[in-house]
């Protein structure tokens, strides 16, 4: 009996140095300590052995379990540290790693433009204004000086959705509900936006283009205010040394109506390729907002005056930053977007 029970023992504790999880473990200690394990079986049995050898088996099946029961609280509690140290390596962070580069974007060129023109208008005082690319005929021709029989309204000139409702063709129509919104009162604004015309698209022209308008209504608003803010636009846009040019021109809802040029600030006026040897640069359309435009947004124009603008986003982007076709602003090639 007592080999027997030694036997056990040293069965079991080879059993114990060799489990290397919990779970091992407490096989081991199911399966020798466990209520249908072999020691509890021989202290079940004891009853049929004489009062000689009672006690003596009885003191070695003790003297077994209390070694095997010793030997499993041990290893366990050595276990427990080996499977918390892999769990740790495992999960161990390396902050000695460098980082994973975040793709970090920027806005698309001409929104960075819109905001460098936005940012100086609101400089000089004006306030953003925006308004639906579907419009009315009301507000993107007739209210603009532009009637029925303008050739501008042509199918061929414009994207009509109806016969009343076509994509606006200009930001104009943001101006004409904002003074008509505006119940004779000033205004100083400036709109930026998509606006459409049917065009053949190539390097310089596209369906789809932006543009900026600006309009001032107040009294006593003239010519020379006109001069100055375009003046002061151009310097910090361009450059503090930059002039401009007026040229008499004609747009139906300005009158008088002028171009405006900006000296060249590649060759400063000398002559080069980009001012195509004159020197100057045109870059944007302006006026005397016609009376009958301030009539139509119900202003009186014997006591307001107005001066408007308008320029092409594209057409000031690729100058400012020598882009040379308008199409790389729409085909969102990263390796263009990414230079700017
Ligand atoms: C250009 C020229 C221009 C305007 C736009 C305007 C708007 C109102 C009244 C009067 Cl509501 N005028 N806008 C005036 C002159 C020129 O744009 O070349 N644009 C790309």
């Amino acid at each position: 009996m007592r080999e027997q029970l030694e036997a056990l023992r040293d069965e079991a504790l080879q059993l114990v140095n060799q489990a290397s999880t919990q779970k091992e473990l407490n096989d081991v200690r199911i399966k020798y300590l466990g209520k249908k394990g072999p020691i509890t079986e021989v202290l079940r049995g004891m009853g049929k052995l004489s009062a000689e050898e009672r006690p003596v088996v009885g003191e070695i099946a003790n003297a077994v379990r209390g070694v095997i029961q010793t030997e499993l609280e041990q290893r366990l509690v050595d276990v427990k540290q080996q499977e918390m140290d892999a769990k740790l390596a495992l999960e161990a962070i390396d902050v000695t790693l460098p980082g994973r580069p975040k793709q970090v974007g920027q806005a698309h060129l001409l929104q960075q433009v819109t905001d460098e023109i936005e940012d100086i208008f609101m400089g000089l005082g004006y306030t953003i204004a925006e308004g639906p690319e579907v419009e009315q005929d009301l507000f993107n021709f007739e209210m603009l000086n532009l009637p029925k029989d303008h050739p501008a309204r042509d199918m061929q000139d414009s994207f009509y959705i109806t016969d009343e409702i076509l994509m606006r063709t200009h930001t104009s129509p943001v101006q004409a509900r904002t003074m008509l919104a505006s119940k004779g009162e000033p205004i100083r604004i400036l709109c930026p936006g998509k606006v459409y015309r049917r065009d053949e698209d190539d390097a310089t022209h596209s369906h789809q283009f932006m543009q900026v308008e600006g309009l001032v209504v107040g009294e006593d608003i003239s010519m020379a205010d006109l001069k100055g803010t375009l003046e002061a636009f151009v310097k910090q846009m361009f450059g503090e040394a930059r002039e401009i040019r007026l040229r008499p021109s004609f747009f139906p809802f300005t009158e008088p109506s002028v171009e405006v040029d900006v000296s060249c600030f590649k060759c400063g006026g000398k002559g080069c390729n980009i001012c195509k040897q004159t020197g100057w640069i045109e870059i944007l359309g302006a006026g005397m907002v016609h009376p009958h435009v301030l009539e139509m947004a119900e202003y009186d124009s014997t006591k307001m005056s107005g001066f408007a603008f308008g320029m092409g986003i594209e057409r000031i982007a690729m100058l400012k930053y020598g882009v040379d076709d308008i199409r790389h602003f729409y085909t969102n090639d990263v390796r263009f977007s990414e230079q700017f």
